[in-house]
């Protein structure tokens, strides 16, 4: 966004970053394990720019060290950080009575006046959850949310170390934190379907090959079903025998990640008895892939179809359970009760812990805004106008009485591979600013109506989804404890939406007043 509003549209930019480096996601979760489960060709900048290109992947999938590398590599290559204020945690901003200016508050007390105010603050990082679990605070070990990873590490060598959670996050540090500690608990609430991930290293002549691709690949993932350069095979799972369903999907299996639900059958994740096929293929595989037949049941989902929550992608995770030095703690055979000064204490008594690692997840999409105090028209609340009418945002751009505000991928946007999504945000932002600056207008603010369409077009997308099978997760904001479900993204193709937002500029914005 910095980049195309500074250096494309010539605007006087500044970017206020609570942390002290670039990367958002990847410069807090310095876990062990953390690592990106959309491949790396396609998690990056798609736009061309000779100073970035000769930028090589080392392999399928970047780990966390890697990602940001190639962020400080970009935002030098491209002279960003002169235009980034680090260490500068924004507590707010208010409007003023103009509509057309804010002032935007820091937490060490200044204030800065800007035009246009918008927000990328992710919809995960920015604000770790950990839940309220009685005797938490009095843990004497060492206490470590996997987002909030210190610089400097955790020693885990010879410790008793546990895990809770087992989300995208757990599952890719269980394995690591088991190499590396004496004794790892695993504490599981609700178990979750992973795909192998399949990660490899690129040789040169792969990357080679890579490279002569990546426009094509780029532009094949720009219009496909969820920012990735695959598409099903147009047929539905039902239509085609017992054989050839198999060996599709035991091929799609052995290629790993994503391309397993997105690269075969059209229907898997709209169709509930297209998605019991392919549910109970994971189950197996599950079963198969675990020693012991009670640990395995204990890791089989039963309450919630695959693809209903966020998919997980893994190494190694399921064979963790295999080693001799790993415990599965099923918590809902034998509660969590609490926590001690010396360890957790479940109903069948305590586990002596040296380190508990919370990987509890996020207050996600909307908590990283509401833990600024915004305030648009009139004075209004973000969080008092998101309180009672849900997060209703136009697109995920904007949202009603917050004039002069955008999003890069607010509420309301999609969950899929974001930096296809980004990338394509700060487009459609830019062009919309522009457009704006052109006109010699002051002030853009979508209609209300606008937003309460869309709100009403993402909820009856989403119903032809499985994702209301998924229970409580953080898709839908429930992971919160008392949080109510809400349709918080749009879940449909990823092309559709993209044709949405063309059209909407190509109607001169109709959806936008312009003043
Ligand atoms: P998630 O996916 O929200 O997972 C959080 C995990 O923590 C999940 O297994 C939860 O169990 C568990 N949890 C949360 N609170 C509790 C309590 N009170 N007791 C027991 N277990 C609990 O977060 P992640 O960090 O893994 O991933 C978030 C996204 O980041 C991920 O999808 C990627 O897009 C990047 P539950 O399932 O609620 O029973």
């Amino acid at each position: 966004m910095l980049y195309k509003l500074r250096d494309d549209l010539g605007l006087r930019v500044l970017v206020l970053e609570e942390q002290d480096g670039v990367g958002g996601t990847w410069y807090m979760n310095r876990y062990p394990g953390a690592r990106c489960d959309t491949e790396s060709v396609v998690y990056s900048y798609g736009f061309q720019d000779e100073r970035i290109a000769d930028w090589r992947w080392s392999g399928k999938y970047p780990k966390q060290d890697e990602l940001l590398r190639y962020f400080d590599f970009v935002a030098d290559r491209l002279d960003l950080k002169r235009s980034i204020e680090f260490g500068t945690r924004v507590s707010g901003a208010t409007l003023d009575e103009s509509g057309s200016t804010w002032t935007v508050n820091t937490a060490d007390g200044r204030s800065l006046r800007t035009q246009f105010l918008i927000s990328a603050v992710g919809m995960l990082a920015s604000a770790p959850y950990a839940p309220k679990i009685p005797g938490l605070e009095k843990f004497a070990g060492t206490l470590v949310h996997t987002g909030a990873w210190p610089r400097e590490g955790v020693d885990l060598a010879g410790k008793r170390v546990a895990v809770l959670g087992t989300g995208s996050t757990g599952v890719q540090t269980i394995p690591q934190v088991a190499q590396q500690a004496e004794h790892l608990y695993v504490l599981q609430r609700t178990p979750q379907f992973t795909i192998p991930a399949r990660h490899h290293e690129y040789d040169d002549a792969t990357w080679a090959e890579i490279q002569r691709q990546r426009p094509a690949l780029f532009e094949k993932a720009r219009w496909s079903l969820g920012g990735f350069p695959w598409e099903h095979n147009g047929k539905s799972a039902l239509d085609v025998s017992s054989e050839e369903l198999e060996a599709v999907l035991e091929e799609m299996w052995a290629r790993g990640g994503f391309e397993f639900l997105w690269g075969s059958y059209k229907d898997l994740l709209t169709n509930p008895e297209a998605n019991k096929l392919v549910t109970d293929f994971v189950k197996e595989k599950i079963r198969a892939r675990v020693d012991d037949p009670v640990t395995a049941e204990s890791l089989v989902p039963n309450d919630h179809p695959l693809g209903s929550r966020r998919p997980i992608v893994d190494t190694n995770y399921l064979e963790t359970f295999n080693r001799d030095n790993v415990t599965l703690l099923d918590l809902r055979r034998d509660a969590l009760v609490g926590i001690t000064e010396t360890g957790v204490r479940l109903e069948s008594g305590e586990v002596p812990l040296d380190v508990l690692i919370l990987a509890t997840g996020f207050d996600a999409v909307t908590g990283p805004y509401l833990r600024m105090d915004l305030r648009g028209r009139d004075g209004k609340r973000l969080a008092d106008k998101w309180e009672t009418h849900g997060p209703r945002t136009h697109l995920g751009f904007a949202t009603s009485w917050f004039p002069n505000f955008f999003m890069v991928g607010g509420p309301g946007s999609m969950f899929i591979n974001y930096a296809i999504l980004m990338e394509q945000h700060v487009e459609w932002l830019a062009d919309l600013i522009a457009r704006v600056r052109e006109s010699g207008a002051k002030v853009v603010e979508v209609h209300e109506d606008a937003e309460v369409h869309w709100a009403e077009h993402i909820n009856q997308q989403v119903d032809r989804t499985v994702i209301p099978l998924g229970g409580k997760s953080w898709w839908t904001g429930s992971n919160i404890p008392g949080r109510e479900r809400r349709t918080l993204f749009y879940f449909g193709a990823y092309r559709r939406y993209r044709t949405i937002c063309d059209e909407e500029a190509a109607s001169g914005y109709q959806s936008y007043a312009i003043s």
